[in-house]
């Protein structure tokens, strides 16, 4: 049932179409010259993809799934169909010039952000581009500059775990100083397992990144430095995999922060972070659900994956982002924080394989995201 609709093709990349025209009747912000629900083309309908499409339809307000992309035309065409009302295409550039796209999410593979990102650019979209931004630090900066080079924001990325309700609080306790100045973080975070072709570089590209971004963010401050160790490894991790590793940052501030990082744990998903500050200690992350007596034993579940565990903080980031689409704004991380981040995990890289403690050099903060 998915049409897949020509584009033209612009110095190889094939892109722009009627996209002037749509730009110009969507005004400065997207969708000013379009009252009512926002129009998501949604790029890519791999795991992420389909439950945000499943999220847009049934769970988000204010918007709906116009179309959908995908290399893989039949899962695009049957996701289109489940979700009804939408068209499918196997060109994202296509996807976002459907007369019913006000606005984009990007949750392709990371190797195909930049080119959907620059594509959404050019027709002045707004996006929620699941992380990471880019997979490395240069694509990154040629993704940031090309930001500036609109003179405005379009660009909120997937960092979820902002939206997560326990961050929030530690990240409110740590803004007002109720606790005193943050000295440390201790950060846990262990997936049962890990899908096939998972590798050391994941490990920090993939797992990592979410430490880094809540570490830029909870403490307000930049990662200026990386080391890795990596223990003996468990036996249930696959050949050549490091599992687990501890993961340290060194912050502008003079923060150490640490992540235990198991990939393997094999008893569920578990995501954790303690802030040691000079009056006391704040932990989020220790919720079991219900707790049960039975049996002569007390406990709680433990969720299986970070689809169950961040359900809500989904639900919240793409909301947020809708809302403040609708209202012609920007907000959540930036494409500054997928920078910071990039540049982050290609040290965290260099660091892992070295075992060496490898500097974060960044640029300059422009002033957009000042
Ligand atoms: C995955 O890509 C995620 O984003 C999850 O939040 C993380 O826990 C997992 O380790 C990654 O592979």
């Amino acid at each position: 049932m998915g049409t897949t609709r020509e584009t033209g093709t612009v110095d190889g990349r094939s892109t722009v179409g009627h996209a002037p025209e749509a730009a110009a009747a969507r005004g400065a912000h997207g969708v000013e010259g379009r009252p009512g629900t926002l129009g998501v083309a949604v790029i890519g309908t791999g795991r992420m993809g389909a439950d945000h499409v499943r999220r847009l339809h049934d769970v988000i307000s204010g918007a709906r799934v116009a179309a959908v992309a995908d290399l893989d035309a039949d899962r695009a065409a049957r996701l289109a169909r489940d979700v009804g009302g939408a068209t499918a295409y196997t060109d994202p550039a296509a996807a976002m010039d459907d007369p019913g796209v006000d606005a984009v999410l990007i949750a392709s593979p990371g190797p195909a952000h930049e080119a959907a990102l620059l594509d959404a650019f050019a027709r002045d979209l707004p996006v929620l581009c699941e992380k990471p931004l880019t997979p490395d630090a240069a694509s990154a900066l040629r993704v940031l500059e090309a930001e500036q080079k609109l003179g405005h924001r379009r660009v909120q990325v997937g960092f979820m775990r902002r939206y997560d309700a326990g961050y929030r609080t530690l990240k409110s306790l740590l803004t007002k100083g109720t606790h005193g100045r943050p000295l440390m973080l201790h950060h846990k975070h262990r997936n049962a397992d890990t899908p096939p072709g998972f590798t050391n570089a994941m490990m920090i590209n993939d797992s990592v990144v979410h430490e880094i971004d809540v570490t830029r963010w909870l403490l307000d401050e930049e990662i200026t430095a990386v080391r890795v160790l990596r223990p003996a490894p468990t036996g249930n991790a696959p050949e050549g995999l490091s599992d687990p590793q501890l993961i340290l940052f060194e912050t502008s501030a003079g923060q150490v922060v640490d992540t235990e990082l198991f990939v393997n744990c094999g008893f569920g998903y578990q995501v954790s972070c303690e802030a040691v500050c000079e009056g006391g200690t704040a932990r989020i992350g220790d919720d079991h659900g219900v707790f049960v007596n039975a049996a002569g034993q007390w406990g709680g579940t433990i969720p299986p994956g970070f689809v169950e565990r961040f359900e809500d903080a989904y639900d919240r980031q793409v909301q947020h982002w809708v809302d403040a689409t609708r209202r012609g704004e920007v907000e959540g991380p930036s494409c500054w924080d997928g920078y910071a981040a990039a540049v982050v995990c290609e040290a965290g890289v260099l660091a892992q394989a070295s075992g060496e403690r490898v500097p974060v050099e960044l640029i300059e903060r422009p002033d957009l995201y000042g």
